[in-house]
């Protein structure tokens, strides 16, 4: 088995599943499942399979999504397809009801955050399936880290799709893990908050949800605000880290190292799943955060280096190629070929979409200038609070 630049041996697992690349959230949506395809043909080229497993699952059953959604939503999952849709008004009003299909805004204009797709339930069962695999290979205890990057998705509600999630994988891994490991920690790296995920878990003191995002008027979901600390029980063991556009490497990692460390420590987590969003890298299309590949890649590389089982997903990321580029380099990282892997991108079918990054993984270049220092000048009192939170 692999040994890491840190002297260990670790045994990673990895899930993909070629369907993936024919999922489509219509034209002009900002969601790219094909961004995960993509991340498999740069995994491949740079012979990353070679280290790790394989994992060929099968996808999840309806029954095991009940495991956190309700019947009504996974019968509808079930039934809905875009012919369907159009056709019956009253299928049109039940999905509706569940957040799917177009929904008015306040100033009037719609958003269809989660269309009605083809194939719509084989999607949610597949990445679903793989997320449940990888934390059941975990729970094994035949793997050290597991990844699945068509998971992550985060804001997926019970009986609700809500922000380009129909299922939470997250929250099916996570009560997996639960049947093995007394306390999981969750940390969510994606620029927009883990709304759903801290909501499933508000009251509970055995799983701690840690999520640092954009915060500002207008930005999506609008939740997270740094006194959101959970409720009864689970009183503190939800953290929220609020940032401004801007936010660089070096910003936030005077926040991330201190609290995931601080988090790390008073917890004492048996497991860790970090959701990978890449939406918080400098350059994306729907978010402000400024953060290069290296420097989100030091988010795996903090939280490997604990030695606690760790689950990878994916999540958000709206500029594909640099999606692509990070989801590799953190594989790397998590079989610990981060220093071996060149920068130079090798011919593969999907090489054409990194000419606007000179054909370079860019996973050693620095971040440019410091542009956290006007908006985010209120981050040391974010720090500050966060961790009196952790020593409450
Ligand atoms: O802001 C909204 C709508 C307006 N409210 C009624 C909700 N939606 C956002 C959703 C962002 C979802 C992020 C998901 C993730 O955290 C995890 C996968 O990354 C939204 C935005 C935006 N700029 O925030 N929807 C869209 N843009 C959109 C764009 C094109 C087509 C459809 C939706
Ligand atoms: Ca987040
Ligand atoms: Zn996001």
């Amino acid at each position: 088995s692999p040994s890491c630049p840190d002297g260990r041996k670790r045994r990673v697992c990895y899930y993909y599943d070629p369907g993936i690349s024919n999922v489509d959230y219509g034209e002009g949506h900002s969601m790219v499942p094909r961004r995960v395809a993509m991340t498999h043909g740069l995994v491949a080229s740079y012979g990353l399979l070679n280290h790790m497993t394989r994992l060929r699952t099968r996808p999840a059953s309806p029954e095991e999504l009940l495991a956190f959604h309700d019947q009504k939503y996974v019968d509808l999952l079930g039934r809905l397809t875009p012919a369907g849709y159009i056709s019956d008004a009253d299928l049109r009003r039940t999905a509706e009801e569940h957040g799917i299909g177009p929904v008015r805004r306040w100033d009037g204009t719609y958003t269809n955050d989660n269309p009605a797709i083809e194939g719509l339930m084989g999607y949610c069962l597949s990445y679903a399936g793989g997320s449940l695999a990888a934390a059941r290979a975990l729970c094994r205890g035949d793997h050290d880290v597991a990844i699945n990057w068509s998971g992550g998705m985060h804001h997926a509600c019970r009986g609700h799709a809500n922000g380009f999630c129909y299922v939470n994988d997250i929250v099916l891994a996570i009560k997996q893990l639960l049947g093995r490991f007394p306390r999981v920690l969750y940390v969510d790296i994606d620029a927009h908050h883990g709304d759903g995920v801290e909501k499933a878990f508000v009251d509970s003191n055995q799983v701690m949800t840690l999520s640092f995002h954009q915060y500002e008027s207008q930005f999506f979901p609008g939740t997270g605000s740094i006194d959101d600390v959970g409720e009864g029980a689970g009183r503190y063991h939800a953290l929220n880290v609020p940032l401004k556009k801007g936010m660089d490497d070096q910003g936030y990692h005077e926040l991330f190292k201190p609290i995931v460390g601080k988090a790390m420590q008073v917890f004492q987590p048996d497991a860790v799943v970090l959701q990978c969003g890449a939406d918080s890298l400098s350059g994306d299309r729907l978010a402000g955060l400024e953060l290069s590949v290296g420097g989100h890649a030091e988010c795996v590389k903090y939280l490997r280096g604990f030695n606690a089982p760790l689950l990878l997903l994916g999540g958000g990321g709206y500029t594909i190629n640099h999606v692509a580029s990070c989801w590799c380099y953190e594989t790397a990282v998590a079989v610990g070929k981060e220093d071996e892997i060149a920068d130079e991108i090798p011919h593969h079918p999907y090489d054409h979409y990194y000419r606007s990054q000179g054909y370079k993984l860019q996973c050693r270049t620095e971040a440019p200038g410091s542009r956290s220092s006007g908006e985010n000048k209120d981050a040391a009192a974010i720090r500050v609070k966060a961790l009196e939170h952790l020593s409450a």
